[in-house]
């Protein structure tokens, strides 16, 4: 994209692109569909982050106080601004992150979503009553807003995260001061700029702090400001295990939201090309830059290779459909950076190496920009799922898929591979047993914190609570009961009585 289309993004938003131009200090701001840069942003420093943080905590003591519902409206009027924008974001999301221009979009549906979600949410928020012990007593409990919350998000969902985050966070009552990717900075302006003046006008403008920084010195200070009760981070379970120390050395509360190693398992008596498409869309989409990505895949013996048939083939439309991310005809664009690439090539040439197979795909694609064709891997024959996973423990941020039979009739041992990794966030089954359904369902099943049958392990909705287990992080954000995290939980007792009696009966008299 060149500077003046972008520019013209910013404009139809009612905003200035702030390009500094390269110099030292600037943030280059890096188009991966052509690997030249897109603009130079000016960073935060430790002043400027700590003069967000504060005014954030100031504008805290007020947005506590103004009602629920009112906060909701906000939001309401948040999520309008976004749905009259959709394209400019979309273009923007697609052109910085390389993500194809639907799923760009479906990116920003997302964002819509969790606005009209926080604002239904926003006149419903309660706690329960519970039954007294005690004579003319009354237990009840009650919800409160929190305090600031940092959310951290990562280039993948440069935008939907966030929101997700932000949404549910401002509806409880907390500011939320934003530390996005430096891969991805220019989405973050975008959508600061076109969001944040909803609160202005309400007066609570500093509720939405936008800090674009360095992680040393800039994230780490805020990850251990103990004016953030919550600290949110999404990315990598090397950032999770960087960050959760930190919070926890001053007992603050993490929503983490870490890495994936998801497994498809396909039953025998699976429909196949429901199987395939799904299969593919999981793997490949986002040029496998999901954390729900789908990167393992298990298949009962006996159609293990018709089913293989349909994914090469598969995959080798797909190959021919890599490029571009603008052009809607293209299924696949680029991955974000050099090392992306690099990382990609690496792990086929060491699957390659330990006796795997390459089935379709692999290739990287000659530049400009960092295209690779999605590949389908054939598990070295010689590896002992049931001892290690290999190289297969790494959750290489591309599209590599691969591929492993297991004994008919052996769900169980299916079931132990989809669980025997580290990563916990999503899992599916394709099958038409309800035996197997129930199976997988059931306590001895899928560990993850999403399970899906018939179909494929990415693309969550916004109403069901998104994250996962063990190093995912254990975070549940978006939908359901997620709201809990940004909110604090007293529980009340009145003694409406004139008398005093004790709880377990005690006596003190
Ligand atoms: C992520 O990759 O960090 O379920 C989030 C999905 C999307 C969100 C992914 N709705 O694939």
């Amino acid at each position: 994209m060149a500077s003046a289309e972008l520019a013209a993004i910013f404009a139809s938003l009612d905003l200035e692109l702030p390009d500094v131009g390269a110099g030292e200090g600037s943030l280059a701001c890096i188009d991966p569909s052509t690997g030249a840069a897109l603009a130079h942003l000016a960073q935060d420093d430790l002043a400027s982050a700590e003069a967000k943080t504060e005014a954030a905590t100031r504008c805290f003591a007020r947005l506590r106080l103004h009602p629920g519902p009112a906060r909701g409206a906000l939001v309401r009027e948040m999520g309008e601004r976004l749905r009259a924008h959709e394209q400019a974001l979309a273009q923007l999301v697609c052109a910085e992150v390389g993500k194809g221009i639907e799923e760009a979009r479906g990116e920003v549906q997302e964002m819509i979503d969790i606005c009209d979600f926080a604002t239904g949410l926003s006149r419903s928020l309660g706690g329960r009553t519970m039954l007294s012990e005690r004579p003319d007593h009354r237990m009840f409990e009650q919800w409160l807003p929190l305090g600031p919350v940092l959310c951290i998000s990562a280039f993948n969902f440069p935008v939907a995260v966030w929101s997700w985050n932000a949404a549910i966070a401002l509806v409880c009552g907390d500011p939320v001061v934003w530390k996005p990717s430096l891969a991805a900075p220019l989405c973050a302006l975008a959508v600061h700029g076109l969001l944040q003046p909803v609160l202005a006008e309400a007066g609570f403008g500093d509720a939405m702090q936008l800090i674009i920084g360095p992680d040393d010195p800039v994230a780490q200070a805020l990850v251990d400001d103990p004016r953030f009760p919550l600290v949110s981070a999404t990315g990598s379970c090397a950032m999770g295990r960087a960050v959760a120390p930190r919070v926890a050395a001053r007992l603050g509360r993490t929503l983490l939201e870490l890495g994936g190693n998801n497994a498809i398992i396909v039953e025998a008596s699976a429909d196949l090309d429901l199987a395939t498409r799904a299969i593919a869309f999981g793997a490949a989409g986002t040029a496998g830059q999901r954390c729900t990505t789908t990167r393992r895949l298990f298949v009962e013996a006996s159609v293990a290779e018709a089913l293989t048939a349909k994914l090469t083939a598969a995959y080798e439309q797909i190959g021919q459909r890599v490029g571009d991310p603008r052009d809607a005809t293209k299924l696949v664009g680029p991955l974000i950076d050099a090392q992306a690439v690099a990382r990609f090539s690496a792990m086929l040439a060491e699957i390659r190496n330990q006796g795997g197979a390459v089935l379709a795909g692999g290739e990287v694609l000659d530049g400009p920009g960092h295209y690779v064709q999605p590949a389908l891997v054939r598990v070295p024959p010689g590896l002992d799922l049931d001892a290690t996973f290999g190289p297969m423990e790494v959750e290489t941020f591309a599209p590599i898929l691969y591929l492993r039979s297991y004994p008919d009739g052996e769900l169980e041992r299916a079931l132990a591979w989809n669980n025997g990794v580290e990563q916990g966030l999503s899992s599916a089954l394709f099958t038409d047993s309800v035996r197997a359904v129930e199976r997988f369902y059931s306590p001895a099943g899928s560990d993850c914190g999403i399970a899906n049958v018939n179909l494929g392990t990415s693309g969550a909705e916004i109403g069901g609570a998104f994250g996962g287990e063990k190093a995912t992080g254990g975070g549940r954000e978006a939908g359901s009961d997620a709201w809990k995290a940004y909110m604090r939980r007293q529980t009340c007792t009145v003694n409406g009585g004139a008398a005093l009696p004790l709880a377990q009966g005690i006596r003190w008299d």
